[in-house]
């Protein structure tokens, strides 16, 4: 196995308790049917066997896609479901401690909201394959994201930087544009898709708003 190619385009992050009463495979298939280029299982809340169960359910669902799994926090559970990888904060594993759990074969990501979080991991970076930066706007998502970076937060990072980002945190169609002229690489959204009555057509809907902002770099 060597490390799976990865498109941080149209990153999904799920969430239990945002949205629809629908099954989380549902939604995730219809996600990626509508674009999305990568998957993130994220359930802080969840029990360990259920996080587990939940995570090979989306391997066997996405990687005959061709969609890399990426588990929030969890390197236990991305082991043990055989995910392609794991996203941790600032607060979770160290990363190069989740990349000698790992192996060279997986996906480390690592959340870094400002310029100072980046120096204070300095020592962590050459073990990571993508940042994840945010959040861009006010999200009621995530009770501890912080206060919006804004698009001038993104570019701020992101010129510090050849790791690829991801800009994370109130993120709809009118936040691309300005993210990848800030410098990222993609978008990952939770509610943009996960609250949508059509997380297919939502995701089709970002994912055209994506490309056209790439063929303007
Ligand atoms: N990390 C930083 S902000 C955030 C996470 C997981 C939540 C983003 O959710 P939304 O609904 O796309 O604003
Ligand atoms: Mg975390």
């Amino acid at each position: 196995m060597t490390r799976p190619a990865f498109d941080l385009g149209l990153y999904l992050v799920t969430d239990p308790s945002i949205g629809q009463p629908r099954a989380l495979l549902d939604t995730v298939a219809a996600a990626v049917a509508g674009g999305v280029t990568l998957v993130q299982l994220r359930d802080p809340l969840a029990e360990t066997g259920a996080l587990v169960a939940a995570a090979r359910a989306l391997v066997a669902l996405l990687r005959p896609k061709g969609i890399p799994l990426i588990v929030n926090d969890r390197t236990d559970v991305a082991l043990a479901a055989d995910a392609e990888g794991v996203h941790v904060g600032q607060g979770d594993m160290d990363a190069r401690d989740v990349r000698r759990l790992l192996g060279p074969d997986r996906i480390v990501g690592l959340s870094v909201g400002s310029p100072a979080e980046y120096a204070a991991s300095a020592e962590a970076l050459a073990a990571v394959d993508y940042l994840g930066t945010g959040p861009i706007r006010m999200t009621a998502t995530k009770a501890d994201a912080g206060a919006a970076i804004g698009f001038e937060g993104l570019g701020a990072v992101a010129r510090l930087t050849a790791l690829p980002i991801v800009a994370i945190g109130g993120i709809g169609a009118a936040e691309i544009a300005p993210s990848v002229a800030a410098g990222a690489r993609g978008v990952a959204v939770v509610s943009a898709i996960m609250a949508a009555a059509d997380p297919k057509a939502a995701a089709e809907a970002l994912r055209a708003e994506l490309d056209r902002a790439r063929a303007r770099q």
